[in-house]
């Protein structure tokens, strides 16, 4: 029985967030915009809706810039509000979960599925499931996304970006070579500009170029691990499962203390092995955070916490150790002393395939 797989992305998220919680804003220009803060300007779009992509907004331009593009235009620039969007992604992901055998959220607007089992490995019923998951989050949440169903993870993924926005793409198991082959090698996830370009440069420009491609040669190229992905990628026959990594949103770790304590060694002394074991699941699962927390749970049972946000993820373990430290110091100088002890990393970035081809390519 061949699988069916699919992969479901929302369209311009955070903006889109936007437009449901201010209708009024729906037919013109949103930007979300990630304030600096050093000048009433400086910073960069975190995304816009396709109003504002008509005017050349995109991911990453420097707010000024997206200004200049639509002076003289009625535009709300909006501040981005990470925990919103969050807090929409978690209930949607719930939802989702359970309506498919299995799910793999893959970042906070994108989701892999796996349906085998209750479509029998019929596209048909696959399609019609797919259908109704996007009527059920727009009759829910009032957000549109696109979704593409195939045999596997990179055809439902590069299926579910070919009709942006509400798109649905359905490529069956033996139309899924004929999909691939005309097109262009970034298309696969995982390859990035440095990896396109190096395969380019030795003629490789298409998937059915790179199928064809014998595998030593992908192999000196690339090494072996890449090369092997990307000849399972490009025919069509990679068979990397959809897993349930659970939540999503956070992973954490909690220790009743030995005895009250308001000593920051003795509390972080103590929390260390949990420290070290949480760090241990973050790199199994290749997950980058962007936010650590500690939190103390006193004797009258009432919980405080610190955090801290990154401006980009990391897994590093030093990172970790001393900003727990930080945080916990500066947590003692507010309360008294703790009963139980916690530490939570949030805001995660899934680096699994940036990081197998990363380290072939540098
Ligand atoms: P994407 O899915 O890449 O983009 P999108 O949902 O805005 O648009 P599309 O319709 O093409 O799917 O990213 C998901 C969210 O992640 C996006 O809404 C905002 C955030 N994001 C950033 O903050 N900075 C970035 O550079 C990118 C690419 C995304
Ligand atoms: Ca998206």
């Amino acid at each position: 029985m061949s699988r069916i797989v699919g992969h479901l992305d929302l369209d311009y998220f955070y903006a889109q967030v936007e437009e449901v919680e201010a209708p009024s804003l729906k037919d013109s220009p949103i930007v979300v915009c990630v304030f600096s803060g050093r000048t009433e300007e400086s910073g960069v779009v975190s995304t816009a809706n396709y109003k504002a992509r008509e005017y050349g907004i995109r991911s990453g331009i420097p707010i000024a810039l997206a200004k200049r593009r639509l002076n003289g235009i009625e535009a709300a620039f909006i501040p981005m509000d990470r925990g919103k969007y969050e807090t929409y992604s978690e209930r949607i992901m719930e939802t989702l979960r359970g309506q498919v055998d299995v799910l793999e959220q893959a970042g906070i607007d994108e989701a892999f599925f796996d349906i085998t089992k209750r479509t029998g490995g019929d596209y048909e019923a696959g399609a019609a499931l797919a259908f109704e998951l996007k009527a059920r989050i727009f009759r829910e949440e009032k957000l549109t996304c696109s979704i593409g169903i195939g045999p596997n993870k990179v055809v439902a993924k590069i299926a579910s970006d070919l009709k942006k926005p509400d798109g649905l793409t359905v490529v069956k198991d033996e139309e899924a070579p004929r999909f691939l082959s005309p097109l262009p090698i970034d298309k696969i996830y995982g390859v990035g500009p440095k990896t396109a370009k190096l395969l380019e440069e030795s003629g490789l420009k298409t998937i059915g170029a790179l199928a064809r491609a014998p595998t030593e040669r992908l192999e000196d190229l690339l090494g072996k691990r890449v090369a092997v992905y990307l000849h399972d990628a490009s025919n069509s026959t990679d068979d990397e499962p959809v897993v349930d990594r659970g939540g999503f949103s956070q992973l954490s770790r909690i220790i009743t203390l030995k005895q009250d304590s308001h000593d920051l060694d003795q509390i972080v002394g103590a929390l260390a092995p949990a420290v070290k074991d949480l760090h241990e699941r973050l790199v199994s699962e290749t997950l980058f955070f962007r936010s650590v927390s500690v939190l103390g749970i006193l004797k009258d049972l009432s919980t405080h916490t610190k955090s801290k946000t990154f401006e980009t993820p990391t897994n590093d373990f030093p990172v970790l150790e001393k900003e727990v430290r930080e945080l916990f110091s500066g947590l003692l100088r507010e309360v008294g002393d703790l009963r139980r002890a916690g530490v939570r990393v949030s805001d995660f970035k899934d680096m699994r395939n940036q990081h197998s081809l990363a380290e072939f390519t540098g």
